[in-house]
């Protein structure tokens, strides 16, 4: 057996690239290498296709009981490595150990566990008087995911991929591939039919964009960047594949004046740092009353300064570094921007917090003072920055919650709960949230405008990786 990370696993079976070029994982606590990945090329992803598609022949006709039977025993050996997956995720993008056990493979599991139950009354077949609508599985998915949750995206695709029966080829992010690769013995010790999972890893230039136009592949489900987002879809135009987009956003949180104003604020500020702020959800510019702005700025101050940020291993660490090197000079310039376009600082800045000169560590930083034209108000930061923004009047602050090219979330804060609902409904997001409420697996996710489009999770994601196919005359015994 050769050594895994620089496999592939394609048709069943652990193999090596066809042409050898190495990666280095890097440890963003350290900037150090400490793993090697393989990059692939496209005569890999000619290879997995071809795997995939003599898959599906027979995959495609398994039963329900089958497949829930595959989740089951997915899920079962997904419990098994659990301390293994955490260990990955906390070293290849910063998470800290404790909320990588908690909270990412956590969330992974969720998926998996919640896609058997919805294939349990999943209706494939919808009879309309003489004909018969059917679900079908859509094809050969290609599965291509990031870095910032790296397991939840990755189960958050392939459990629908597996609910629906097609086949699929994963390409998990190159800075984050080693969960991935943990997932893909998952998958074997499992008993996947050979074909039906397959693993290559790679850049998006290369693998990621091979999938993308490769006429054997009859849709692609993405997460990253709206940029890269944007690549897929033209490179899958020529093949006419579906593509489901979940990209970036910049939502807003709006806390009505009626909140407890010290507990809405701090929750926000959790909200915005959860995974040092790499979350496509992050609740990232901050809407206060005028009113109430000094002293929310006071309790948002407190909030940030209360962070603990460090190394993933230490059990005091809330937040560890980002991702990677690039991440982190992203937020570096962001948050110069924010400075020199006359933001105010009110907690953190640039530089690593005291005592480290070294790593992907980002000071948990607050602005005020933040005007709508700003970069930090209107881009992707992706860093635990947030921005804090007066409002004078509802009718007014909902237009400049929506003034963004992005429509994933928004959230909303008031005990007034027919004034929220009222708010949600006039929010261009896919997913609302009010009152800070739990995670749940069985809500659809997915963004309105340049956020994507296309929904995951529960029966909205297993709909993703279905055609619908309408047979007429399927009750008519003979023509009349
Ligand atoms: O993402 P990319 P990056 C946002 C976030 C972050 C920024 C840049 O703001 O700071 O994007 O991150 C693959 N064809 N999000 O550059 O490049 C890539 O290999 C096919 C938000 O790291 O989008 C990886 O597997 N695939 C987001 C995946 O896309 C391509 C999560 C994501 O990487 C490709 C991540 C191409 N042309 C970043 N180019 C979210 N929605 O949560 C890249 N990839």
């Amino acid at each position: 057996m050769g050594n895994r990370d620089l496999q592939f696993y394609i048709d069943g079976a652990w193999v090596d690239p066809v042409t050898p070029r190495r990666f280095d994982v890097i440890d963003p606590a350290t900037d150090q290498a400490f793993a090697q990945i393989s990059m692939g090329s496209a005569t890999d992803v000619d290879l997995a296709v071809a795997a995939a598609t003599r898959a599906f022949a027979s995959f495609s006709r398994s039963s329900r009981a089958d497949r829930i039977a595959l989740l089951h025993r997915i899920a079962a050996e997904y419990r098994k490595r659990q301390d293994d997956l955490a260990r990955a995720v906390s070293r290849e993008m910063g998470a800290p150990i404790w909320f990588a056990q908690e909270r990412h493979v956590v969330m992974g599991l969720s998926h998996i566990e919640k896609m058997a139950e919805i294939l349990s009354w999943f209706p494939f077949e919808d009879p309309r008087g003489a004909s018969m609508v059917t679900k079908e599985a859509i094809g050969v998915a290609a599965l291509i995911t990031p870095w910032n949750w790296p397991l939840n995206q990755v189960t958050c695709k392939v459990a629908p991929a597996i609910g629906a029966g097609c086949t699929m080829i994963l390409k998990p992010a190159e800075q984050s591939p080693l969960s991935a690769i943990i997932f893909a013995e998952i998958m074997e010790a499992a008993g996947t039919p050979p074909g039906v999972f397959n693993l290559v890893n790679g850049d998006g230039a290369s693998v990621g964009a091979a999938l993308s136009r490769h006429p054997g592949v009859d849709m692609v489900s993405f997460t990253g960047s709206t940029h890269a987002g944007i690549q897929v879809a033209k490179a899958a135009a020529d093949t006419v594949k579906r593509v489901h987009q979940e990209l970036g956003g910049k939502s807003a949180n709006i806390l009505l004046p009626d909140v407890d104003l010290e507990d809405a604020v701090t929750k926000g500020v959790a909200g915005c740092y959860l995974n040092s702020g790499q979350s496509c959800v992050a609740p990232s510019r901050m809407f206060v009353h005028r009113d109430q702005y000094d002293e929310a700025l006071r309790h948002a101050k407190t909030a940030a300064e209360s962070y603990v940020v460090g190394m993933q291993d230490d059990a005091a660490t809330r937040l560890g570094p980002v991702a990677s090197r690039m991440q982190y000079d992203k937020i570096q310039g962001l948050i110069e921007s924010g400075i020199a376009e006359g933001a105010r600082l009110i907690a953190g800045g640039p530089g690593r917090p005291e005592g480290r000169d070294a790593g992907c560590f980002v000071r948990p930083t607050i602005f005020a003072d933040v005007t709508p034209e700003m970069r930090i108000a209107r881009e992707e930061i992706f860093g635990p920055v947030l921005s804090i923004l007066p409002y004078d009047d509802v009718d007014s602050v909902i237009d400049e919650a929506n003034a963004t090219v992005y429509g994933l979330a928004a959230y909303v804060q008031s005990k007034d709960l027919a004034l929220a609902r009222n708010v949600a409904g006039r929010m261009r997001a896919g997913n609302i949230y009010i009152n800070y409420p739990p995670v749940s697996a069985d809500m659809p996710f997915g963004g309105f405008k340049q956020s994507g489009n296309g929904r995951e999770c529960a029966e909205f994601g297993l709909e993703e990786f279905l055609e619908i196919k309408g047979i007429r005359g399927y009750g008519i015994v003979e023509n009349q």
